[in-house]
């Protein structure tokens, strides 16, 4: 790959054909950035003549970035919802119908499968819905896709919760209680070991690159914050840098919300909203 240092100037000589359709790339470029660290409702990779785009209810954590990485590999165009979660909107009436679990993501797909709008909540039955609806990801043959669900719902029944677990008594619980962080590290040990195992002789989780993959990135990702670096497990290491190189994985961990990053987690409003949640 040739990299160009500098703008378009330095490339084209003024005015030719060359410059403006760098300017036009570059200005694109900038836009599509900007929408993405934007507040509100955010449109991305809108195509021309094709069906409104899906609307993605968002929030930039590991459970949200499963579905934008899945959207950008799939060259799906989206609009982004931010759901603040910290202010409670996973609680509004409006949310909660299409995600009764109040957790994000959820997606709304005006061309569901009878060309009617279907939503769905659960970020592991969103990749699988996208998978086969895009042909892409989730293979086709039994055997194949019973390898990449046994590894999805692995990430969505032991990664994600215990990663949760572990991340909240390290970081959020008002006492550090040994005993719960203990248990969750050494949980969090044993399922990056597995994960090690699995990859000693293949490259992807279920073999070829999947939803599975997509569905563990953003936990494995932030192994650090719950008490791991991956350094004793070197097959998941090489697992990571090998997705983290992807442009589409990038894109989809790079889709921010400005709110997100004035979150306070020590705000007594917030952990009001998210922690001791009971039914209500
Ligand atoms: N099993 C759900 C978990 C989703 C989830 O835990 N989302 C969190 C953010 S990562 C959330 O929306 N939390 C809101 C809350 O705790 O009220 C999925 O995979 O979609």
């Amino acid at each position: 790959m040739q990299i160009f240092r500098g703008g378009p100037k330095e490339r084209f000589a003024p005015g030719s054909r060359g410059m403006l359709m760098a300017r036009t790339a570059e200005k694109q470029k900038k836009r599509r950035r900007n929408m993405r660290s934007a507040p509100k409702s955010v449109k991305i990779t809108p195509r021309a003549g094709s069906k409104k785009p899906i609307d993605l209810y968002y929030w930039p954590t590991p459970n949200g970035w499963k579905i934008t990485i899945m959207l950008e590999e799939c060259g799906l165009p989206y609009t982004m919802m931010p759901v603040d979660i910290s202010k409670g909107d996973q609680f509004k009436a409006e949310f909660l119908a299409i995600s009764p679990n109040n957790r994000m993501p959820a997606i709304v797909d005006y061309d569901g499968p009878d060309g009617k709008p279907i939503s769905i909540f659960e970020s592991g039955a969103i990749l699988q819905y996208l998978g086969r609806k895009t042909g892409k990801f989730y293979p086709h043959d039994e055997r194949a896709r019973v390898e990449v669900d046994q590894w999805l719902f692995w990430q969505m029944a032991n990664l994600g919760p215990k990663a949760g677990e572990a991340n909240h008594f390290r970081d959020y619980a008002p006492e550090k209680l040994p005993y719960a962080i203990e248990r969750f590290g050494d949980e969090m040990n044993r399922i990056y070991g597995v994960m090690n195992r699995r990859l000693e002789d293949r490259e992807f989780l279920a073999g070829k690159y999947s939803i599975a993959d997509i569905a563990c990135i953003g936990w494995a990702s932030r192994a650090e914050r719950h008490g791991h670096d991956l350094s004793a497990f070197a097959n998941v290491r090489r697992w990571l840098e090998t997705m983290l190189a992807r442009p589409a994985v990038k894109r989809g961990l790079s889709v921010k919300v400005e709110a997100a990053f004035h979150v306070d987690m020590k705000d007594p409003r917030v952990r009001a909203v998210l922690f001791n949640q009971r039914a209500r």
